[in-house]
């Protein structure tokens, strides 16, 4: 290449990263799995710095600088722990990790100066607000179009709020989230049976049609878009046991009729350490053949997939590429962080091309929408204008209405059309 292409192709590149950067930066997500509530559900609604400040991947940190005994920590009022945590991991050191950095951006979008370092200051802004309004303000700050929640029936807290009932609310979709039915049915039976679902525990065929009645009852009353379960690196299928069997003849069955997909996130290990309370979960490579049996044995069943550990991303690719009912999606938990969404979103193009979903958030505070899709945005943007350069290389230029079909694929649309695919 002579000098004055190399300079043309040079400005050529730069056109295209500014214009996947500008698609990127202001498509609307759909955020296909988060742990927000809608206004309606009242106190379970998270937001402000206190929330932010004691979001469980920063109770994690603050431990290790900065150990307590663990139900001195917990006696403390919010406001108190977040104090801890401000001191320690702000005060004290720079706070240079994922979770703290995302804090920072947030208040920073939000147009709060975090240089300041006046905590209370933060807090006057957030008391002022009301929520309704501030779901307004952090989905326009966001970008995002809707997210997905995650409604869990066996949850004390959440379930009255479904009996009180409630306008549906397009900006808070749904998700039937089902962990006590797969990883500790002898309680969960009993809980069914309470409510009044004839269930003996026996897993007869009494009790199976009683979970899919359960199942069916939830899924009338939420009208989720899926159903999910979380799951350790221990789980196999197919299997003789309570999960194996609930899966095969009651999941995804009723999945199926429903016309919905049945979401699975394997690899947590849960309560590695009590005392951290929701920070205590860990990760553990999990057998990824277990997800290849399961969508191979059930072809008109979807499958969304999510591992949480970096051992398994490149089989899990490999896996999709040979499966079309399995959409991947997400860089979750432990791999929300540039460095892993970097690795993950390269591979998953350069393997999957665009039929996946290269992020959720799984924010459990409202505000850290803001961070968590600038954060990621900016990782996606990178590495998608890298793949686009490439094309050019080849000789394939991409105009501005196809990167913006693309982008809002990435941001939802895929996700959609797949979960368009499950209905009957
Ligand atoms: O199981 C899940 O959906 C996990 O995402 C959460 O339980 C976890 O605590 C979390 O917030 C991770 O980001
Ligand atoms: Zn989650």
């Amino acid at each position: 290449m002579g000098k004055l292409d190399m300079k043309t192709a040079d400005r050529d590149d730069a056109m295209v990263r500014d214009l996947v950067c500008r698609e990127v930066d202001h498509a609307p997500v759909l955020d296909i799995h988060t742990h927000i509530y809608a206004p309606r559900f009242g106190s379970l609604l998270l937001w402000g710095v206190d929330e932010l400040l004691t979001y469980h991947y920063l109770v994690a940190e603050v431990f290790r600088v900065a150990p307590m005994p663990y139900d001195r920590f917990w006696a403390m009022p919010k406001s108190g722990q977040a104090d801890y945590v401000w001191k320690h991991l702000f005060i004290e050191r720079s706070p240079v990790s994922e979770a703290c950095r995302g804090v920072l951006t947030v208040l920073h979008e939000l147009g709060l100066n975090p240089a300041r370092r006046d905590l209370d200051l933060f807090r006057k802004y957030f008391a002022s607000m009301d929520a309704e309004a501030y779901v307004e303000t952090v989905f326009r700050a966001a970008h995002v179009r809707s997210v997905v929640m995650t409604n869990d029936p066996f949850d004390d807290l959440e379930r009255p709020m479904w009996d009180r009932g409630g306008a549906a609310d397009p900006r808070f979709q749904t998700a039937l989230r089902i962990d006590p039915l797969l990883t500790g049915w002898p309680s969960a039976s009993k809980r069914l049976a309470d409510w009044g679902y004839p269930v003996r525990g026996d897993l007869g065929s009494g009790d199976l049609d009683g979970v899919r009645r359960f199942l069916n009852d939830w899924i009338a009353r939420m009208k989720p878009r899926y159903m999910a379960v979380s799951l350790s690196p221990s789980f196999r299928f197919p299997e003789d046991g309570p999960c194996g069997r609930l899966i095969e003849e009651c999941i995804l069955p009723v999945a199926r009729q429903a016309g919905i997909p049945f979401a699975l996130m394997i690899g947590v290990r849960r309560q590695v350490n009590p005392g951290l309370r929701l920070a205590g979960d860990g990760v553990g490579a999990a057998d990824v053949q277990a997800v290849s049996e399961l969508c191979m044995r059930h072809p008109d069943n979807r499958f969304l997939v999510t591992m949480l550990s970096r051992q398994n991303q490149h089989e899990l690719c490999v896996t999709a590429r040979k499966l079309p009912n399995l959409h991947v999606f997400g860089c979750w938990w432990f791999l929300n962080n540039p460095s892993m969404i970097e690795e993950m979103t390269r591979q998953r193009f350069e393997l999957l091309g665009l039929s996946h979903t290269p992020q959720h958030s799984d924010a459990r505070v409202l505000d850290q929408l803001i961070y968590k899709w600038s954060h990621s945005r900016a990782v996606i943007a990178e590495v998608l204008a890298d793949k686009y350069v490439d094309l050019a290389r080849a000789g394939w230029q991409v105009t501005e209405a196809e990167v913006r079909r693309d982008v809002a694929g990435l941001f939802g649309g895929t996700f959609e059309q797949f979960c368009a695919t499950a209905k009957p």
